[in-house]
Order: C-alpha cells, then sequence, then structure tokens
C-alpha cells in the first residue's frame, strides 16, 4: 500500500511520514510533493490540503483527516467525489476537550478575568457568584466532544443543556434538537460554548441574531471552527455589554493576524487551536489502525459522512 501525507508545514509532513512508516512497516509512506506515480497512491493523510493535491492520485482508496473536522478536506474546490474520508478521533481528543471546556466555563462562571484585575490593582474585591447549579450553559453539538463536554459540566453541577441535530439522552443534561428548538436552547443560557462541525448550515452561527438571543452578559467559548464566528458580531456585542467575555480557540485565519482586534481586546481570551491537538504519536496509532482496518475490510468506524459534512 502506499499513503501519500500532506501538512501545510515541510518539516512536520517529514515528521509524519516517519512516524507512520514507523507503525506500517512493508507499506510506502511518501511526502506528498515527492509522489512521482500518483496512480501508485492508495491513500492520503492530510492536514489542509491544497486544492487539486488530492484529485491527482486517480486510484485513491480513503483520505485520513488528521483530526476530527474533515471541512478543510471538504474546502478543497478540486475534491474528488465519493471517496470515503476518515476522521481522527479518540479519548486523547476527547479528555483535552473536557479539560478545556471545564477550564474555560469555569473561568467565566467565577468571573476569574475581573479578579485577576482586581488583584492587578491590589483591590481585596470579593465576586461571589452563584453556585453553579444556578447557572445554566450549553453546549452546540452532541457528538464525540460536545456530548462529553456536557457530560463534565454536568458533572461539576451546572445546569446543562446541550443542543444538535438529532434528538439525544444524556444523564443530567437537557437535550435540545434541531433548527425548531434552537431559541429555546439559547433562551437563558449564560455561557455558551460551541462545538459544532462547520457545514453550510452552521458557518456564521454564532452572530448577533444569535447573541440577542442569550441573556445580557453571557459568556462565549468557540472551540469549533473560527467561521463559526461572524468576528465583527462579537466585537459589537462586546462593545455594547450584550456579551461579557469570549474565549476563542479557533480562528478564520489561522495564525491569527497580528493586527486582529482579538489579540488585545480586553474580553477576549485567545488560545492558539490548542483545545484540543491530538497528541500525534496517539494521533498517528489511531491512523495506522484506520488505514489497516480500511485496506483490510473498505471500511472503518471512523468514516464520515461527506455529504452530510462532519
Ligand atoms: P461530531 O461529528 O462527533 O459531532 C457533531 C455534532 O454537531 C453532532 O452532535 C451533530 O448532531 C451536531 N450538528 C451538526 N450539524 C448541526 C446542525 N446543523 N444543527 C445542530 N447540531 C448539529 O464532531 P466532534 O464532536 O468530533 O467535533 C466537533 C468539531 O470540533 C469538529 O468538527 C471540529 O471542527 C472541532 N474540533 C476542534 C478542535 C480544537 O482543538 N479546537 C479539536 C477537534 C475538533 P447529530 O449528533 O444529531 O448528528
Ligand atoms: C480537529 C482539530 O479537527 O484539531 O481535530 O481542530
Amino acid at each position: 500500500m502506499r499513503v501519500a501525507v500532506y501538512l501545510p508545514a515541510e518539516d512536520k509532513t517529514q515528521w509524519w511520514v516517519d512516524m507512520l512508516q514507523g507503525l506500517l512497516p512493508g507499506w510506502d509512506v511518501i511526502p506528498v510533493h515527492s509522489v512521482d506515480d500518483p496512480q501508485s497512491i492508495d491513500f492520503a493523510v492530510v492536514w489542509r490540503p491544497r486544492t487539486g493535491d488530492l484529485a491527482r492520485f486517480p486510484n485513491l482508496r480513503a483520505i485520513i483527516s488528521i483530526g476530527a473536522g474533515i471541512d478543510h478536506v471538504l474546502d478543497d474546490a478540486a475534491l474528488p467525489k465519493g471517496i470515503p474520508i476518515i476522521r481522527t478521533v479518540g479519548s486523547d481528543l476527547t479528555q483535552r476537550m473536557r479539560e478545556y471546556v471545564a477550564l474555560h466555563v469555569l473561568r467565566h462562571h467565577r468571573d476569574m478575568p475581573r479578579q485577576l484585575r482586581a488583584q492587578a490593582e491590589l483591590d481585596w474585591h470579593a465576586i461571589v457568584v452563584p453556585v453553579a447549579g444556578r447557572r445554566t450553559v450549553g453546549v452546540m453539538g452532541l457528538g464525540n466532544l460536545g456530548a462529553v463536554a456536557a457530560q463534565t459540566l454536568a458533572g461539576l453541577g451546572f445546569s446543562t443543556r446541550g443542543w444538535a441535530r438529532s434528538a439525544k439522552s444524556i444523564d443530567g443534561v437537557e437535550c435540545y434538537a434541531g433548527a425548531g428548538e434552537f431559541d429555546a436552547f439559547l433562551d437563558g443560557c449564560e455561557i455558551l460554548v460551541n462545538l459544532l462541525p462547520l457545514t453550510d448550515d452552521t458557518r456564521g452561527i454564532m452572530d448577533a441574531s444569535l447573541f440577542d438571543r442569550l441573556p445580557q452578559g453571557a459568556c462565549v467559548i468557540n472551540c469549533a471552527r473560527g467561521p463559526h464566528l461572524v468576528d465583527g458580531d462579537l466585537l459589537a456585542a462586546l462593545d455594547s455589554g450584550q456579551i461579557k467575555q469570549a474565549t476563542l480557540d479557533v480562528f478564520h485565519h489561522e495564525p491569527l493576524p497580528t493586527d486582529h482586534p482579538f489579540w488585545t481586546h480586553p474580553a477576549v481570551t485567545v488560545t492558539p487551536h490548542v483545545a484540543s491537538q491530538i497528541d500525534a504519536e496517539t494521533g498517528g496509532q489511531i491512523i495506522a489502525a484506520n488505514l489497516l482496518e480500511f485496506a483490510r475490510s473498505g471500511t472503518c468506524a471512523d468514516v464520515a459522512d461527506a455529504e452530510r459534512g462532519y
């Protein structure tokens, strides 16, 4: 079997090539830029492939996304149709996201930014917030990551809601489904976490109309994809006080351009797409196992639904 690997940084591509080669003895793993016989490629392992890279391989059996999202693959305007896309998921990823969501929800809940400002001003300023059970938090997206995040928040005692496309039942989480229940889900949500996949239906979902449906002073956390958020609408909502604080891990352009107002906004916390970056060695093992399973059986558990977009 021959595998072509592409990541935007060449040194990272070589690192993944070496690691996967070690995990797949007898296979041939090469960087996309070294492929001289495109017909021979069976699998492509990619993160943000360049337009047309994948279309070069006429005998491709599957595309492997180095990550849970497949939007970066579907973005390729020349993507060959009908090739299975396998996402990379696992307990390492869900655990990291669980930690990130708990950290930032608790930070907003306890108003840590205000508390830290008080310390900087040598101000003994006691902030007493409602107990978690009186704080309503909502998670948009109840898949691999969102369901675990919601369970974690419920476990911390928050009044927790979740929203997905289809109906769910998660212990301790009030679940809402579909566009028809979106308003009810948002109504009263004081801290909102986004864990949706980026699709035509969800692009721009975090806009002025969503912010207006949250209670005044709500906090938002975007750890899914940058284009879920309308940046200008968030800045306006922060300026008006409709939104009090935002934690953003993902952006329209990554790295976030140095002149972007989010970097210096006092009510915005920026993290560099690290909410849940899978440990590369664990990710490599998952990818190798998926490749072996797909080569053996023609499918594997982590094949995404490209039509649906996730
Ligand atoms: P899943 O595919 O497992 O789950 C997606 C969830 O979103 C499902 O519950 C789905 O509903 C719901 N959903 C999809 N479309 C809609 C819609 N139109 N309306 C309501 N709900 C919808 O995804 P994961 O949990 O694995 O990952 C989510 C996203 O997180 C990824 O796509 C990626 O963009 C991002 N991510 C970010 C990382 C980071 O470090 N910042 C790391 C990893 C992922 P249903 O269950 O009904 O289908
Ligand atoms: C992913 C990501 O999709 O890292 O896994 O964002």
